[in-house]
């Protein structure tokens, strides 16, 4: 019997799966004793404690203590609270993803050796074959088409699904940069737009910690989802809970859906249309005009363009943001309440009153999610936001924050350095599938290339390592399907994962990798852990299984093929990195005790960030003139100049803007576009739910179980197509079908529908994604400014099945 047969026979797992798991919201599911169902017959004696990490791109990053009998995973644990009364010495929970990577480990889709294609690209048949093999294969492939394309040719494909140090990414990297390079992205998939537009207005993208709501009276998320979105003690949902509990701030979150952070966090939820933040900022903003509420003067100090008194030279006289409220801007629109009401959902009255509280706030702690700017015109939305609170002089005092959404502090582990790459060139990561398909097209001032008006050669070789976005995290997967297929046009895929995903069948060589618990490493906390911030040491829990390696071992092969592995190595192995990085981090921090294998593991040190360094451009409000902004005025910028120059520049489509000052515009397929409306009348969201990172975890049955995806439809809308809760359904636009359960619910507004974002692509015969995979009905348009993925921007129609 092999070994997963023998695994999936005990008792363990048959419990497991047998039981349901009531998971009521991510703040009790932080606390839910998830892996006592899990428990198998207990023999003490010969169970071993062990420590590793989840890894996955949630924000959080988890310390699991795992218990190990006979080298089998019995369950997971919390790592032991440095001191839990204190925030930075608390426990770092798990959430129930992380807990259940017993399953993942032993799923039964795990890729187990090295393979190749023998089918069609994309059919998923491949043959086993050796480790030599596959190394060797990869260095010819990579030789070959060095030398008929170029490294520009060669595209390592954006991936966030395994962030470890000392293999991985920088494994990959390293072995591609010590051999020419490759063809390099830029933005995320994550923060295109907020990371392209924010630095226009405050120069940089900082915001407060989430401490800071300690000092806070009144809190105003716009779409922004701690509950699902940064679960765990690791998470920033752990800091915003324990700053709520001291300040009692009234908490409002603006979303089109009743999130489980509004539930959690006792708040008011205004709905709101898709795409129409913008206009719900200027409606405020009216109030807060016309009723004397702000001070404009102050607004003047540290702000261009909020009135025509601080325009720059270049600007037409009447295109500030005032002009633009107030009606006296080209499109003489007067921007009040009840016109925002109209193009945001939100009553009139609430926008009215929503402005009086923000301005009269003692401090008002203003934030955005990312949902928000994962839109046709979300760049337009970020800067919006951030304005709001730069008007309401809500920002750079104790208790305020600038509009987004803040990063962690770092602990500071280094990572295996990538070294430099030789190629410059960049695309927009969204833009790859462009990039094999009609790479001709593709500019500088059309599609956002950078480090050269014109790329020279399409994506030949893909490397594809820890991601799923070679099509099921991308969009459009029917178009992205079809250009994956043809291999003529990318010549070779090599896939590295630890499962046979979506991607992986597209893979002409497949490589196995360990999962986090079996490999040894040393993490920093990642980017949402808040000021608190850790150092995780990880021990492979248990033999890797089968014939999976690590990628710092893979690359070391393919660079001795490609006789670079001296260089590559430098003579250490991934231990001796990990010792090597741990005495880097100890220069720093000399009160750490000697690297030692056996007890250089498990939560190592936690710390928090001093409250002082908390405020985002604290230190520029109290002296703009000694603090300058990263901005070319060095103010704030509500009207930005080189905005303006960018919108004359580009090559844009028709309906895309690039607006000077964060003006609100509509945008096709939302409900402001009549047309697509009469065929498509339903506004689709995307949203990141709690029970899966990504397609990470999400096969898992018994995560399925407990938080099953599901459109969320409004009864009203439900009603009107004879749909009742849990009927099959099927979701459609001109891009695809795909078919799943109707949840229908008063939690999300009329005319809008909601479906959690990663579920597994499946095209059965006739076509139709039965996996529920959101991106079966997405675009593969760019956003104007970042040339983003606006993968919540979508008009669908839903029927019974
Ligand atoms: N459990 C879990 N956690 C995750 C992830 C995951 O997959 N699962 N993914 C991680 C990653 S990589 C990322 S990038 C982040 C993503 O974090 P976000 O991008 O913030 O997550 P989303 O769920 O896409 O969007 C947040 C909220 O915005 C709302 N929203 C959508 N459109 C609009 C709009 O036009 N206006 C307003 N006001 N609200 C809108 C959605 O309903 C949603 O509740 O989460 C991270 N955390
Ligand atoms: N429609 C829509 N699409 C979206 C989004 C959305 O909001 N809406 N969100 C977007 C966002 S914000 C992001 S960040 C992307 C995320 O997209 P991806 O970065 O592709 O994230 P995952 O889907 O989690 O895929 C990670 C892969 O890594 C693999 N993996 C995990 N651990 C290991 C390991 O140890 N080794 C190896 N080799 N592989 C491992 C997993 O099995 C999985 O296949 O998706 C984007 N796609
Ligand atoms: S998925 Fe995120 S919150 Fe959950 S255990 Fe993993 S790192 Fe922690
Ligand atoms: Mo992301």
């Amino acid at each position: 019997m092999d070994l997963f047969k023998k695994l999936i026979s005990r008792r363990t797992f048959i419990e497991t799966t047998s039981k349901s798991v009531a998971i009521t919201s991510a703040a009790s599911a932080i606390t839910l004793p998830f892996n006592t169902l899990a428990q198998p017959q207990k023999n003490e004696s010969s169970e071993v404690v062990k420590h590793s990490a989840c890894l996955v791109n949630c924000g959080s990053r988890c310390a699991l203590k795992v218990i190990v009998k006979d080298d089998i995973i019995q369950r997971i644990e919390p790592e032991d609270a440095f001191d839990e009364s204190t925030f930075g010495q608390h426990q770092i929970r798990p959430c129930l993803r992380g807990r259940s990577n017993k399953l993942r480990v032993y799923s039964p889709d795990r890729l187990k050796y090295p393979m190749v294609r023998v089918g069609k690209r994309g059919e998923g048949k491949f043959k086993r074959i050796s480790w030599e093999e596959a190394t060797k294969l990869i260095a010819t492939k990579l030789t070959e088409t060095r030398q008929k394309y170029g490294n520009e040719s060669i595209y390592y494909i954006y991936q966030s699904g395994a962030y470890y140090h000392t293999q991985g990414t920088s494994a990959w990297k390293r072995m591609l940069n010590l051999t020419g390079g490759y063809l390099n992205y830029h933005n995320t998939y994550s923060t295109a737009q907020i990371r392209a537009a924010a630095p226009y207005t405050f120069g940089d993208y900082i915001g407060s910690h989430f401490t800071e709501v300690e000092n806070s009276d009144l809190v105003v998320f716009f779409g922004l989802n701690l509950s699902e979105t940064r679960m765990s003690g690791g998470g920033q949902v752990e800091e915003l809970r324990r700053s709520l509990s001291k300040s009692k701030a009234k908490t409002i979150i603006i979303d089109p859906r009743y999130t489980d952070s509004v539930v959690t966090s006792d708040a008011e939820w205004l709905s709101i249309k898709p795409t129409s933040d913008a206009a719900l900022v200027a409606g405020l903003v009216h109030t807060m005009i016309t009723e004397g509420l702000i001070d404009e003067e102050t607004i003047n100090k540290y702000a261009i363009g909020f009135d025509q008194t601080t325009l720059p030279a270049s600007a037409n006289s009447n295109s500030s943001y005032k002009d633009y409220v107030l009606g006296t801007s080209d499109d003489k629109t007067v921007k009040d309440a009840k016109w925002a009401a109209s193009v945001t959902g939100i009553p009139a009255k609430r926008i009215t009153q929503l402005a009086r509280e923000i301005a009269t706030a003692n401090a008002c702690y203003i934030a955005q999610g990312w949902g928000p700017q994962r839109h046709q015109n979300g760049e337009a939305s970020v800067r919006a936001i951030q304005t709001l609170s730069v008007i309401a002089n809500q920002w750079g005092r104790p208790g305020t924050n600038a509009g987004v959404w803040p990063y962690a502090t770092r602990y500071g582990v280094p990572s295996l350095p990538a070294l430099s790459n030789p190629i410059k060139h960049s695309i927009p990561c969204y833009a790859f599938t462009t990039a094999i398909d009609k790479p001709e097209v593709m500019s500088d001032i059309t599609h956002g290339v950078r480090g050269t008006e014109k790329l020279n050669t399409g994506i030949k070789l893909i490397i594809n390592q820890a991601g799923n976005a070679l099509i099921n995290q991308h969009g459009d997967t029917g178009l992205t399907k079809k250009i994956l297929e043809d291999d003529t046009k990318c010549e070779f895929i090599v896939v590295c994962d630890n499962h046979m995903t979506p991607s992986a069948k597209f893979a002409d060589i497949l490589l196995p990798e360990t999962s986090y618990l079996e490999a040894a490493d040393l993490v920093d906390n990642s980017y949402a852990s808040g000021s608190n911030h850790f150092m995780i040491g990880m021990e492979p829990v248990i033999a890797p299984l089968w014939e999976v390696r690590s990628s710092y071992d893979i690359c070391a092969d393919i660079a001795e093929h490609l006789g670079v592995k001296q260089e590559y190595t430098e003579g250490r192995s991934q231990q001796q990195w990990i010792e090597h990085n741990y005495n880097i981090v100890r220069q720093k921090r000399p009160y750490l005790p000697p690297y030692n294998k056996e007890s250089s593991v498990g939560l190592i040190d936690q710390r928090r960030e001093a409250p002082e360094n908390s405020v985002a451009f604290s230190a520029f409000w109290k002296d703009p003139g000694a603090n300058p902004l990263k901005t070319p005025s060095g103010k704030i910028e509500i009207y930005s100049e080189r905005l303006a120059i960018l919108e004359q520049q580009w090559v844009l489509p028709e309906k895309d803007r690039i607006p000077v000052i964060p003006g609100f515009y509509p945008v096709e397929e939302s409900h402001l576009d009549p047309e697509g409306l009469k065929k498509y009348p339903l506004q689709m969201i995307g949203f990141h739910t709690k029970g899966h990172t990504h397609s990470t975890y999400a096969q898992l049955p018994i995560l399925k179980e407990a938080i099953p995806d599901e459109i969320w439809i409004n009864p009203i809308n439900a009603d009107q197509r004879g749909i009742r809760n849990g009927d099959p359904v099927l979701v459609q636009n001109d891009r695809g079908k795909m078919q799943t359960r109707a949840r229908v619910t008063p939690r999300v507004m009329p005319d809008v529908v909601a479906m959690p974002q990663g579920g597994w692509l499946h095209f059965n015969k006739a076509g139709i994604d039965i996996g529920g995979n959101i991106n079966t009905l997405t675009n593969l348009k760019l956003s104007p400014l970042a040339k983003g993925n606006p993968q919540h921007t979508n008009l669908v129609d839903i029927v019974k099945a």
